[in-house]
């Protein structure tokens, strides 16, 4: 059996909770608070000092994208050709580095400058508007409709749903559903991802933030409904 090990939130270890929750395989959920997470650090259990991790039948595995990698495999979504997985790696990487424009913003400590700070990223030629409209168009591209043009699913469309779509819950002050108006075809890869059977029925009963992942989570977006 396998244990996800994280704080309440999708954070760095939704990726492989979803990966999880694809293969079908029976596995543990465990949410830890802050005491919690020194309590397992203090232990020693945690490789890094830092959270996720999974336990699985042979040991401790940490880092965010080598859970990505491991629960992927486990699901089905790393292409056996090592071409085509290195290609799946490439946007993985991409889509990861894309964080480091925003995490700054995590440690400004008056609200109006953090709210500025993450909306400049969003304006025209700002860092995560270039980076939206790199993934909006890398799925034009896609002659599958996958992201890394797999003929199926891949953890890349999983980076890339998740990763992105988590920026817009509500959870991070000054990023709103309505930005997401300037990026139609970043809403058209959500579409296709949040009806694919399995996603839908991953998050049909998902909670608070999680809302993002469903169908029609951003209907209306542009609109007096999402602002
Ligand atoms: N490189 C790690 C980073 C994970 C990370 O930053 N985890 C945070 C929680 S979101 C953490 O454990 N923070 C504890 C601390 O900063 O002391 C990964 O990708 O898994």
């Amino acid at each position: 059996m396998h244990e996800v090990i994280y704080f309440d939130t999708p954070g760095f270890a939704e990726v492989s909770r979803f990966c999880l929750g694809m293969s079908g395989l029976e596995w543990k959920n465990t949410i830890v608070d802050w005491n919690g997470y020194l309590e397992l650090k203090n232990k020693g259990e945690l490789p890094w000092g830092f959270l996720p991790i999974i336990r699985t039948p042979e040991g401790t595995i940490a880092e965010s994208n080598a859970l990505l990698r491991y629960t992927g495999a486990l699901a089905g979504l790393e292409p056996k050709d090592l071409y085509t997985r290195a290609k799946v790696d490439e946007l993985v990487e991409v889509i990861n580095g894309w964080r480091t424009a925003f995490t700054p913003t995590f440690s400004i400590e008056d609200l109006d400058e953090k709210i500025a700070a993450r909306e400049a990223l969003f304006v025209e030629g700002g860092k995560m508007d270039l980076a939206m409209k790199a993934i909006s168009e890398v799925f034009e591209q896609s002659t599958t409709g996958w992201l890394a043009n797999t003929e199926s699913m891949s953890i890349a469309d999983v980076k890339g749903f998740i990763d992105t779509f988590m920026l817009f819950s509500g959870q991070f002050d000054g990023i709103t559903a309505g930005m997401l108006a300037n990026y139609p075809s970043l809403i058209a890869f959500h579409e296709k991802m949040s009806n694919e059977p399995l996603v839908k029925n991953y998050y049909k009963d998902a909670n608070e933030e999680r809302w993002v992942f469903r169908p029609n989570a951003f209907e209306g977006v542009g609109t007096s409904q999402h602002i």
